[in-house]
């Protein structure tokens, strides 16, 4: 079994701006998230068995195959909220004009998994990035604005190592041609 998730995946150059970004504007005594493990979470999934994972990628592959009839384009993100999940302690980015389609491929990973017996949360999708843990409060200079582009997902194994957790991709789908 391994603990899984399913994220939009950032390119390296936004995830550089993002954590410029918090060096420039942030210091805080919090724990920033590693450059390489940002990322905006569609379906947080928990442990899944291998049948279940084979299932659900099985599913994406259906569903993400390259059609090139059918261009599609980029999606941009506009970041320009700073917040904290108090409960969480976690700092994030937010997006106050999300793309639809992004919110819909959230919900339909999510009722997957519920077809497959993966228990998802009942409350509403909120898009982040988190970028601290172990946030105690929202600095005062909480402006901001990136714009981020969004190319693909992926199917994220969340392991635990020695040097923290690292978010490792077993598979990654278009969403663009
Ligand atoms: O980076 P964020 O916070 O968006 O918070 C965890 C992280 O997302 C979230 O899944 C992502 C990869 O670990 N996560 C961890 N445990 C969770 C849980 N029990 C969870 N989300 C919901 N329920």
């Amino acid at each position: 079994m391994k603990r899984l998730f399913f994220a939009l995946d950032l390119n390296d150059t936004d995830k550089h701006t993002i954590t410029l970004w918090r060096e420039q504007h942030l210091s805080l005594t919090a724990k920033p998230v590693k450059s390489e493990n940002l990322h905006i979470t569609l379906a947080f999934l928990g442990m899944v068995e291998p049948e279940q994972q084979q299932t659900l990628m099985e599913f994406c592959d259906q569903q993400f195959l390259p059609q090139t009839s059918q261009p599609k384009k980029h999606f941009n993100i506009d970041c320009n909220q700073l917040a904290l999940f108090k409960k969480a302690k976690a700092l994030y980015l937010g997006c106050q004009h999300f793309p639809k389609p992004l919110i819909k491929l959230a919900t339909l990973l999510s009722q997957q998994a519920i077809e497959l017996g993966i228990i998802q949360e009942s409350r509403q999708y909120h898009p982040h990035i988190t970028i601290y843990r172990k946030a105690k409060s929202l600095p005062d200079n909480s402006k901001c604005q990136l714009d981020l582009t969004i190319n693909s997902f992926s199917l994220y194994h969340s392991k635990s190592t020695p040097d923290g957790v690292s978010y490792i991709p077993l598979k990654t789908w278009s969403l663009v041609q």
